[in-house]
């Protein structure tokens, strides 16, 4: 396999490359690799696309974002040549990096209304959509700080404390579990997704759900950020949104802890209802409306992967 192709899968699978949209990113430049560097057969190209799908899917299962870029990529592929077929996946790639880009600003500007002047934001993990909004709403000069969690085991909330400082936001970080202690603080949530299911119920980081209860216990507006490419077409059909459990030793030494079972899920789901709204490219909808942003938008067909030759 295309050792530049390894590289970008291994990254996604030991999470140096993370993050639900640049994972997709990722894995569309992948492809692209693919394509540039193939030397062969028409239906070797077609075997080794094949083959290439697969490696990048196993990489990491919760993010549906990963999938979507792929058969974004290969479902629209066009031509009968090998030249034709390589030039087309390269074309698709492309095409879904800049979208998926574009897809982000709109996300920020829509979010950004969203959160009003003054405001203290509350954040988990790191989102590139979530913070989009949130340095929007600053950059319009809306003057607001941000309380955001330091996200174990990964500690990604380190990454937005220095981002939101680098902007000048006021910027407050604390441990995951002191989230409803500060929910009387704040006047909104903002967070990001890696999955969001037809029900509306939104897939993302571990701390997420408890996060949502804290917000809606404190009556305490619950938003989140999702490109459309978040949206599952396979939980439509019944498919249920893998949780990946990560390697323990992530949290601590299991040798450290004899006789003690240590697990590491790293995402959680929070249901509809305790979300007040998700923000797309397509505009801020209500999570009850997720069905349509999948049937519409998504373009990849309601019937999974029946649907996708
Ligand atoms: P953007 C991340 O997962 C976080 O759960 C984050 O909220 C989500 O992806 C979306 O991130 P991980 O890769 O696409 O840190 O908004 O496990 O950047």
């Amino acid at each position: 396999m295309n050792e530049k192709v390894k590289e970008i899968a291994e990254g996604i699978r030991s999470m140096e490359i993370r993050g639900a949209g640049h994972i997709a990113r990722a894995a569309a430049t992948a492809l692209i690799y693919f394509a540039e560097s193939f030397m062969g057969g028409r239906d070797e190209f077609l075997a080794e696309l094949e083959k290439v799908k697969e490696y990048i899917l196993s990489t990491r299962p919760t993010a549906v974002s990963l999938r979507n870029a792929l058969y974004y990529v290969i479902n629209r592929m066009q031509g009968e040549t090998l030249e034709e077929m390589r030039k087309s996946i390269i074309a698709n790639a492309e095409e879904f990096i800049e979208n998926s880009q574009k897809a982000v600003e709109l996300i920020g500007k829509y979010g950004a209304g969203r959160i009003p002047h003054g405001a203290t934001v509350m954040t988990h993990c790191n989102s590139t959509a979530a913070l989009q909004c949130i340095i929007e709403a600053h950059r319009q000069g809306k003057e607001i700080e941000v309380i955001n969690t330091e996200t174990r085991p990964w500690f990604q909330g380190h990454i937005t404390a220095r981002t939101l400082a680098k902007e000048g936001i006021p910027v407050t970080m604390i441990v995951d579990s002191a989230v409803r202690y500060f929910m009387r603080d704040v006047d909104i949530v903002v967070v990001g997704a890696d999955t969001i299911a037809s029900n509306g119920a939104v897939i993302n980081k571990i701390g997420t759900s408890q996060m949502a209860l804290a917000a809606h216990e404190a009556r305490v507006p619950f938003i989140v950020c999702a490109e459309s490419y978040k949206f599952s077409p396979e939980t439509v059909i019944g498919k249920l949104v893998k949780i990946e459990e990560r390697d323990p030793r992530e949290i601590a030494d299991p040798k450290e802890f004899p006789d003690v079972k240590i697990r590491n899920p790293v995402f959680d789901a929070t249901p509809p209802e305790y979300v007040d709204a998700i923000v797309t490219e397509i505009g801020v909808i209500s999570p009850y409306l997720a069905y349509e942003v999948i049937k519409e938008v998504m373009n990849l067909g309601v019937k999974g992967e029946e649907n996708r030759h």
